[in-house]
């Protein structure tokens, strides 16, 4: 280089050599995460031979003599020809936005001498984050590389020839209206500022810019927030060695209006004369600490506590601590109740530990992906995004899920069982896989425990039967079971599909049977087992004890050694009896011997199952405390409401779906009036008398180390200086454990333990009363209840749930797209616009439940998963019919294609 020797691994190119010399080149539509596009010339080195040559595309060779200098003038003129395209103005893009605005002002190109005014091209402001300036196109097609290759959505196009080219959305007509999922990706990109968001369009100087872990999904991205004026201008995906990469979705990327929302809750609220009206802190705290004194220690316990999968760690851990130092009681659980505790319970049971096996790293050396009931394409878009890739990249794809989702579209088996037969199917695999000896006997023998009874129970599965419960056909049963059996390093990904069932535990149990047949997990695999959690701190709130049966750290309740450790540590008695879980809670409330019930974060009668009866619980318990941003459903019917900070406003940590430790921190001030979750339960124990400890978020997460061994290494310093940890992280010297059970399972016999359960049928079944199967699940635009995305701009993408219905179905209900149609179940009613797809199978319906107005869960059942709790949210039985003029819902113009199912 220059006469410089430089050395770059195999396969890089001279751009990746110019910089290992320590030198820099323009590289306009060069992103080092997309396949070359070569188009913009930007680039040029010289070479012996071969004259000018683009560096980003032009592998290193050994013994290649480049040089860099030599082809100064070419690049200036290469610049300077995409400047004579362009008006005056691109040039006076503020320089952070402007990648070429900073090459010219580098090389001293200055804006063409054009006469004006410049015949525009016009802007595209349809979408509410994306804004299109047409006239500062340089046609470079990163935006639409990075669509392609790394979102995985091919929404957008190079419209127009040579000088006329520019970047379209592939569909035509608006963004807006195209098949874009707003990840923002393309705004990060382009090089020119033609494609910006509304937070960079503001002229005034970003003054913070903080480092912090997204509050919606388990993925846990990195983002950095730069804030002005304490507002938040933008947030922006990182690679910080994190799982994202760099990349995001729109709820972390762009969902944080919610934050300036005028409906923020800003005074505690405190009922009166039968309506909530605003109180002083003080007052409140003083109520409340005076009602709750009469609850403490009561026997049966007469109080609980729903602690937040949505707050940090460190809330959690005070939750816990205050729900059993103060009150006395083990009544305390969060939403994983609702959503993986058949993955806490199942997995443990299986291997030892509740949580996932792997990194998600691990996705890039694995050679088969078997995802099971999960659509991360909406619920975990980074991951789906990832998924994607790798099947690009080669990797063999089995889909398990009755809806065709995006994956599904992609992959190289799709089974679609009837919802609630899971077991059946994976034992019908399983049956596959010992049949044709695809099953590691010698690894079942030296690491597992009933594999003996296991086969005795499989030969009940051949695939015909499995087939007949099922309804997927033998044939692709056998090919998929095929496929997975011969695979060097299998991963599998799972979700809601396998939990929320009556027989959701089990079905936890048969999926880790496979893993085990299939040597996905253990000593010597390649891949592995992972659950993709679902809230942003939900395997935090497990780990921190935010449950009914363990102290943070799984310790049990029952175990009396843990008891005593934690009793010591705080100077009080720990109540040996395992508290309530959440449904059990409610069956107290309308027995009458739950009194007070404290939710934090967590909107038990929009997202209960069977809303009916949870709001006969609240009605029946004399004290309802809430916690919350916002008036939520719950908030309503509380007695007390304290407005509380969100994720943006906070200091702590999550955990993420695969046991990274990541560190939140504070980008802008709370709202004035407002506290946080910890701060909440610091003032109502104090004003009980009790203290807490803790005083900060940090000598939380310590205290918490010292008392639970999986935690013992990890602390708010050491985060800040390695990023992220992995539990078990057992010392300060422990890097961490991404992989669990190389040596050995963590069981008592370090052996996993096969699990011998039979099919069994679904709390519900169809009849001629209710045909129907209706499945609840996400939607990506909106989160859980929608209380945060649907108070941003999010709202103008999605404005409305639907009823999704094959295309068959609804005309013999003579259904057109947006007609209305009223849903009833055995428990109850809703009215849904009609989205006619072929996402569903004929007889089966789908519904996402992020607009509480619209009633889903009105409709599903109480039946719940008897190892856990969990309830049936995926399988209700329903009738439809078109309903009455006028009813419930207006008629819905369906406006866009569903992008995020629609994958080409
Ligand atoms: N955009 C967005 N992202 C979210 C959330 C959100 O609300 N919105 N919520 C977060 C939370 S709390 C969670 S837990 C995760 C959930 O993430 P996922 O588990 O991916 O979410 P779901 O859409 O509820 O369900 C997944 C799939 O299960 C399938 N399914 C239903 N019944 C069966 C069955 O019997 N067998 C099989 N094999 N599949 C079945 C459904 O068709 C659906 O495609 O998402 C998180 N991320
Ligand atoms: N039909 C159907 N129902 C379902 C499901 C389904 O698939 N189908 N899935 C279930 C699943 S998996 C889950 S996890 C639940 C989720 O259900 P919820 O946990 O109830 O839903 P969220 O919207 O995530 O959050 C609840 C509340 O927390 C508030 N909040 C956000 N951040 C904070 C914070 O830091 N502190 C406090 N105090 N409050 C905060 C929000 O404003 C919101 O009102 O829904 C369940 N319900
Ligand atoms: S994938 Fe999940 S963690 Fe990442 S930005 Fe989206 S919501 Fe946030
Ligand atoms: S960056 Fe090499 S040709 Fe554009
Ligand atoms: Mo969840």
């Amino acid at each position: 280089m220059d006469g410089q020797r430089v050395e770059v691994p195999a396969g890089a190119m001279l751009l990746a050599a110019v910089r290992a010399a320590g030198r820099t080149l323009p590289a306009l539509c060069n992103d080092d995460r997309l396949t070359p596009a070569a188009s913009c010339r930007t680039c040029l080195v010289s070479v012996p031979d071969r004259g000018l040559v683009a560096a980003c595309s032009t592998p290193a060779e050994e013994g290649l003599a480049v040089s860099v200098d030599a082809a100064g003038a070419a690049r200036k003129d290469a610049l300077q020809i995409i400047v004579e395209g362009l008006p005056p103005w691109a040039l006076e893009v503020p320089a952070d936005r402007s990648e070429l605005v900073r090459e010219c002002r580098a090389a001293g190109v200055r804006a063409s001498a054009v006469p004006l005014p410049w015949p525009s091209r016009g802007t595209d402001r349809s979408h509410p984050y994306v804004k299109l300036d047409r006239d500062l196109c340089i046609a470079c097609g990163r935006c639409v590389r990075v669509c392609a290759e790394l979102q995985g959505t091919f929404a957008l196009t190079l419209a127009g020839r040579g000088a006329d080219a520019v970047v379209a959305p592939g569909t035509g007509g608006e963004w807006a209206a195209s098949d874009c999922v707003s990840c923002g990706a393309c705004v990060d990109t382009c090089p020119t500022g033609a494609l910006s968001e509304p937070g960079l369009l503001d002229p005034r100087p970003i003054e913070r810019r903080t480092l912090t872990t997204c509050g919606f999904c388990g993925v846990g991205c990195s983002l950095e927030v730069a804030a002005r004026d304490n507002g938040i201008a933008t947030v922006r995906p990182v690679d910080d060695g994190g799982v994202n990469r760099g990349h995001a979705c729109v709820k972390g990327r762009f969902s944080h209006g919610f934050v300036t929302s005028p409906e923020r809750l800003t005074a505690p609220l405190v009922r009166r004369g039968g309506s909530l009206e605003p109180a002083s802190w003080e007052e409140t705290i003083g109520f409340v600490a005076g009602r709750l004194a009469e609850h403490r220690g009561t026997e049966p316990d007469s109080f609980a506590l729903i602690s937040s999968a949505r707050a940090t760690n460190e809330e959690n851990y005070l939750a816990q601590k205050f729900a059993r130092a103060v009150m006395g009681t083990n009544n305390v659980d969060n939403c994983a109740r609702v959503c993986h505790a058949p993955s806490a319970a199942g997995l443990a049971a299986t291997f030892g530990l509740g949580g996932g096996t792997n990194p998600f790293d691990d996705l890039d050396r694995c050679d088969t992906v078997l995802l099971v009931g999960a659509n991360p394409t909406h619920a975990h878009p980074v991951v789906g995004s990832r998924l994607f890739q790798r099947v690009v990249d080669g990797a063999r794809l089995v889909v398990v899920d009755p809806r065709r989702t995006l994956l599904a579209r992609h992959a190289d088996v799709h089974l679609r069982p009837r919802p609630g037969t899971n077991v059946a199917l994976f034992h019908g695999l399983a049956h596959v896989l010992v049949r044709d000896g695809l099953a590691d006997t010698g690894f079942l023998e030296t690491h597992t425990t009933g594999f003996d009874d296991l086969q005795e129970l499989l030969r009940d599965y051949p695939p015909e039967r499995a087939s007949a419960i099922t309804g997927v056909p033998a044939r692709d049963l056998e090919s998929a079971a095929r496929l997975y059996g011969n695979s060097r390093a299998p991963m599998i990904f799972y979700g809601l599909g396998v939990t929320e069932h009556r027989h959701g535990t089990d079905g936890v149990r048969a999926l880790a049977n496979l893993a085990l047949l299939g040597g996905a997990v253990g000593p010597g695999s390649g891949g592995g087992i992972n659950p993709l959690r679902g809230q942003n701190n939900v395997q935090g709130a497990c780990d921190m004890g935010a449950m009914p049966d363990a102290l943070p750290g799984y310790q049990k309740v029952l175990d009396d050694g843990a008891r005593a450790r934690f009793s010591e540590a705080w100077g009080t008695g720990i109540s040996p009896r395992p508290g309530l879980r959440i449904p059990q809670m409610f069956d107290a409330a309308r027995s009458g011997t739950l009194k007070a019930l404290w939710a934090i974060g967590e909107d038990v009668l929009a997202t209960g199952a069977d809303s009916s009866s949870v709001e006969a619980a609240l009605e029946a318990c004399p004290l309802v405390i809430c916690n919350d941003l916002f008036l939520s459903a719950t908030a309503r019917m509380a007695d007390v409401v304290f407005p509380v900070a969100a994720w943006l406003e906070k200091d702590g940590t999550f955990v993420n779906f695969d046991r990274r430790f990541q560190r939140v921190r504070p980008a802008v001030r709370p709202p004035a009036g407002v506290r946080t979750d910890f701060e909440v339960l610091h003032a109502v124990a104090a004003a009980m008398g009790a203290d807490l400890g803790c005083p900060t978020p940090e000598a939380a997460l310590a205290e918490c180390a010292e008392l639970a061994p999986l935690f013992a290494g990890i602390s708010h310093q050491r985060l800040d200086q390695a990023g992220a940890l992995h539990w078990p992280c057992t010392s300060a010297e422990s890097p961490g454990t991404p992989r669990l059970y190389r040596e050995r399972f963590a069981t008592p016999d370090g052996l996993a333990h096969l699990a011998v359960r039979p099919y069994l049928p679904p709390g519900e079944e169809t009849d001629g009363d209710f045909p129907f199967l209706l499945i609840t699940g996400r939607r990506g635009e909106h989160y859980n209840t929608g209380s945060m995305t649907r108070r941003t701009g999010n709202l103008a993408l999605l404005p409305q749930e639907t009823l999704d219905i094959d295309a068959a179905d609804a005309a013999s209900f003579g259904l057109r797209n947006g007609d209305p149609v009223q849903l009833t179940s055995r428990h109850g009613r809703a009215v849904l616009p009609a989205r006619i797809t072929d996402d569903v199978e004929p007889g089966q319906l789908f519904a996402g439940f992020h607009f509480p107005g619209a009633g889903v869960n009105n409709l599903t059942s109480a039946v719940v998963d008897e190892a856990t709790g969990c309830p049936e949210y995926k399988l209700t039985a329903v009738r439809i019919r078109p309903a009455p003029a006028g009813w419930g819902t207006a008629s819905l113009a369906i406006r866009r294609r569903d992008s995020w199912s629609r994958g080409r």
